[in-house]
């Protein structure tokens, strides 16, 4: 019998053996790798003063990691710089807040090609090439520049934008060449899958032909919808669980009949903080009668601190919180609970149960699994209501949410508050809707289909 093919994952972090737990979608790739063996390949996380060549491998059974080193002026150039201050924003739409600068791209360039011409030097002919995300723009480039002809797939975990906006990004056709290197291109909705074939046709004169497949740059690949789900199980174990229900439970004594409305997020410009903090003090200015009903818990772990944008946006998020509560609060009530930190998974998960609304708004989003999460988390004879904002990917399949448009303060505030005064049984059912929907679409379908796909794929460009 033929060995299965090896599976070989390339994304910039990776969930190395003896790191903290990681959640879900790290497991679900995971589970695959060590279903047919293979290789992760990414970044080890460590930044280094001097040259850095070369590739430490980790073996734990039949997965392999191979972790590659970053310089100083690696770390600033490729990541902070060209990842975080040009491509997050653009992809994000904020143009506004993108940097571009030259230097970075060609250092994101030369990251691109030697972490390319590494993982080149680790596949075997019938490999399956799994690249994740938009650090990686430029991998497959360097992989058929090294003579790997096996078949490779592209997923992209943020949103693709619309063509006017993605072609503000001054490198914007040496990343359509990229991705044109690639046998299948996975997007986490048919809008982002939309928004990148006609891209493509506007700007490099693809021809598009019928599921999805397109003919560009003197190549044929396919362009297809592949939403992230989770592991809807693991959270609800979580969720149940003695760890996760004791400190919900401190919460709730804290709370005592208050009604919990819980966002986690991490501190990104993103999701939308700002405009969630004033349409919980519009809540707050337009139902008097909610005055020490209700608790707003905030949970937002800091990330990228080095990069300006988000210093700017947790100063402007410190402010508004202070703001509301000092407006709103009296001596027994605390209106908004503002966590600058991170909680273990089990925690949260309590907390998504305990919630009576989980306020997820943000301006753009490419799924958002915070949303799932939260459903899977609840009590299905009691269930919270899930605010999503329009703009998540997660909005395409949740539709049985409240779906909100973030930038619309009052009408976040008065989804909220009918989220708050929604009947048992229009909960339940609106619940019911969106728990079918995380089950179906789960986070190992999302892999096996993007997987198979994939084959598929290769297969038909190879024919
Ligand atoms: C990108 C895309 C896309 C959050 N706070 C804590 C914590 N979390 C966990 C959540 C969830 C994950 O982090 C966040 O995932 P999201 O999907 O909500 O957002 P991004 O981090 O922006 O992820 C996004 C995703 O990739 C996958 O494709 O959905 O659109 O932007 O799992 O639970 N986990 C712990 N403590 C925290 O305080 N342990």
């Amino acid at each position: 019998m033929r060995a299965m093919t090896r599976l070989i994952i390339a994304s910039n972090r990776t969930a190395r053996p003896g790191e903290a737990r990681p959640g879900g979608l790290a497991v679900a790739l995971l589970d695959a790798l060590n279903d047919r063996g293979g290789i992760w390949f990414g970044w080890s996380g460590e930044v280094l003063e001097r040259e850095t060549r070369g590739i430490n491998l980790l073996v734990d059974g039949k997965v392999d990691f191979a972790l590659a080193n970053l310089t100083r002026r690696e770390y600033e150039g490729y990541y902070l710089g060209y990842a975080n201050r040009a491509l997050w924003p653009v992809l994000h739409y904020r143009v506004d807040l993108a940097e571009f600068d030259d230097e970075a791209f060609s250092i994101y360039e030369d990251v691109n090609r030697r972490f390319g011409r590494l993982l080149a030097q680790l596949l075997r002919a019938d490999d399956l090439v799994w690249i994740h995300d938009y650090h990686f723009f430029l991998l497959a480039r360097e992989l058929r520049y090294n003579n790997w002809r096996g078949p490779t797939g592209f997923f992209l975990h943020i949103p693709f934008p619309a063509p006017e906006v993605f072609a503000a990004l001054p490198a914007h056709v040496q990343i359509a060449r990229g991705l044109a290197e690639h046998d299948l291109v996975g997007f986490q909705t048919r809008r982002d899958t939309e928004n990148f074939r006609r891209y493509m046709a506007e700007h490099h004169g693809a021809e598009l032909q019928q599921d999805g497949w397109l003919r560009v740059f003197g190549r044929r690949l396919r362009a297809a919808a592949f939403p992230v789900g989770i592991d809807p199980d693991e959270i609800r174990r979580a969720a149940t669980d003695a760890s996760a229900s004791a400190p919900a439970e401190r919460l709730g004594r804290i709370l005592e009949d208050r009604a919990l409305v819980l966002g986690v997020d991490r501190m990104d410009y993103s999701k939308g903080l700002p405009q969630r903090l004033a349409a919980f003090g519009a809540l707050l200015d337009n139902y008097d009668q909610l005055r020490g009903r209700v608790s707003y818990v905030q949970i937002s772990p800091l990330s990228r601190e080095e990069v300006n944008a988000y210093a700017d946006l947790r100063e402007e998020v410190d402010r508004l919180a202070g703001r509301i509560n000092s407006e709103h609060a009296d001596l027994t009530w605390t209106p908004i609970r503002y966590l600058v930190r991170g909680y273990p998974r089990e925690t949260l998960a309590g907390l998504y149960r305990l919630a009576r609304v989980g306020l997820v708004t943000p301006l753009r989003d490419g799924m958002n699994l915070v949303a799932k999460e939260f459903v899977a988390a609840q009590d299905p004879e009691d269930p919270g209501v899930l605010v999503l904002s329009e703009f998540a990917g997660a909005a395409e399949q949740l539709d049985a949410a409240l779906l909100v448009n973030p930038h619309d303060v009052n009408a976040v505030a008065a989804a909220i508050w009918r989220a708050l005064e929604m009947p048992a049984d229009e909960r339940i059912e609106r619940w019911q809707a969106l728990d079918s929907v995380i089950r179906d679409a789960d986070v190992a379908r999302w892999r096996n289909s993007f997987l198979d796909a994939l084959t598929a794929a290769a297969a038909e460009t190879r024919t």
